[in-house]
């Protein structure tokens, strides 16, 4: 596996690639523009800057997470013809700078969703939390919260300008049912796997998160058949996932690892983080480490090892620990204890399969 870190990008993150390069195997950043509103051209300038911010420490800047989609492709409004030409500009753009895998969401209004941000563990670490009672009819009291707690920094998903229009969104998906979101959801795929096959990009998408609807907001990438009809409908090694644990196993429903050795072939881009679930449905994120929480991260880590997994992995959401102040969940931290345990069990488990091989 090739390590990555998520990064926001200079005077819009408190980390720093001089720190982030001390954290052992990590040769990807895993980066974006962040000031991109979804819809818009990333220009080749724009591009170069984040190339020369990097060159110093030597990391690729291979994965994009995340190009956003403007919602005149999730509703077919009047845009999106436009919109997928920006789009396929961009592709080709990403292309001329080596990136080679695109992660994105088909997520309506919504991106990610928590409840609370900061969350006390027992341990006096914090972490986002989901109480399933706190999403049931009122999308603006959340947005307001998520809002509140941005602090000067960009959420990506949440851009402000998109949810000052909540009114208006909520309106422009009231006739979009799971079917039409779907067929939106191909619709664009097919236009772009031309660019993407000459670009040598793969479009790798994120999971809903979580994997169920909110609001009466249909949402798609909840299970495996909604992955073996994303990849059979367009069976093109460009049309990929970015498989997060965290994200399906926030559903027991989900076993992650089983999907891991499933689809391996087609996952561009692991997401690696651990959920606990609470009986009433709520889940909370924990530690990479595999007993603090359900989504066997042990078994996930050992089905990419067994698949021989050479693709892109970061650590996702890290608890926030030793007082650091930082976005949530992307401190420095906990994610660079979340990529040891990862290296650990990696490591141990190449050592092992080394000397069955010895043996053999
Ligand atoms: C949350 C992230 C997601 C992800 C997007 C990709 O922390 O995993 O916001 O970046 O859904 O488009």
């Amino acid at each position: 596996m090739k390590m990555g870190f998520r990064w926001f990008g200079e005077g819009n993150d408190s980390i720093k690639l001089s720190d982030i390069k001390q954290i052992p195997g990590v040769t990807s950043i895993v980066w974006s523009l962040h000031h991109k509103l979804p819809g818009e051209v990333w220009e080749t300038d724009e591009i170069a800057q984040v190339q020369k911010q990097l060159a110093p420490y030597e990391f690729d800047m291979d994965v994009v997470e995340s190009v956003n989609i403007h919602d005149d492709i999730k509703t077919a409004g009047p845009g999106r013809d436009q919109y997928i030409a920006n789009y396929i500009q961009t592709i080709k753009n990403l292309s001329t700078f080596g990136v080679k895998v695109i992660c994105y969401n088909f997520m309506p209004i919504f991106d990610w969703t928590r409840t609370d941000l900061f969350f006390p563990l027992e341990d006096g670490s914090t972490a986002l939390y989901y109480e399933k009672e706190k999403i049931l009819d009122d999308p603006k009291q959340m947005a307001e919260y998520i809002l509140s707690m941005q602090g000067g920094m960009t959420f990506p998903g949440w851009e402000p300008e998109r949810m000052e229009r909540l009114d208006e969104l909520f309106a422009a998906y009231k006739n979009v049912s799971k079917e039409q979101l779907w067929a939106n959801l191909i619709y664009f795929l097919q236009a772009l796997m031309p660019t993407c096959r000459e670009c040598g990009i793969k479009m790798a998408i994120h999971p809903d998160d979580p994997p169920w609807d909110i609001f009466g907001l249909p949402r798609l990438i909840v299970d495996e058949a909604a992955i073996d009809r994303l990849i059979c409908t367009i069976d093109d090694p460009h049309n990929c996932l970015t498989l997060c644990s965290g994200s399906f196993s926030a559903s027991p429903k989900n076993n992650v690892a089983d999907m891991v050795r499933k689809y391996c072939s087609r996952i561009a881009f692991a997401h690696i983080r651990n959920v606990r679930h609470f009986p009433n449905g709520d889940f909370s994120e924990v530690s990479h480490r595999d007993c603090d929480g359900d989504s066997g991260i042990l078994d996930i880590v050992k089905a990419y090892h067994d698949c021989g997994y050479e693709g892109y992995v970061r650590p996702d959401h890290g608890r926030h620990i030793w007082n650091e102040k930082c976005r949530p969940g992307y401190g420095l931290y906990d994610r660079a204890l979340g990529i040891m345990y990862l290296w650990g069990v990696w490591d141990m488990l190449d050592k092992l399969k080394q000397a069955e091989q010895v043996n053999v």
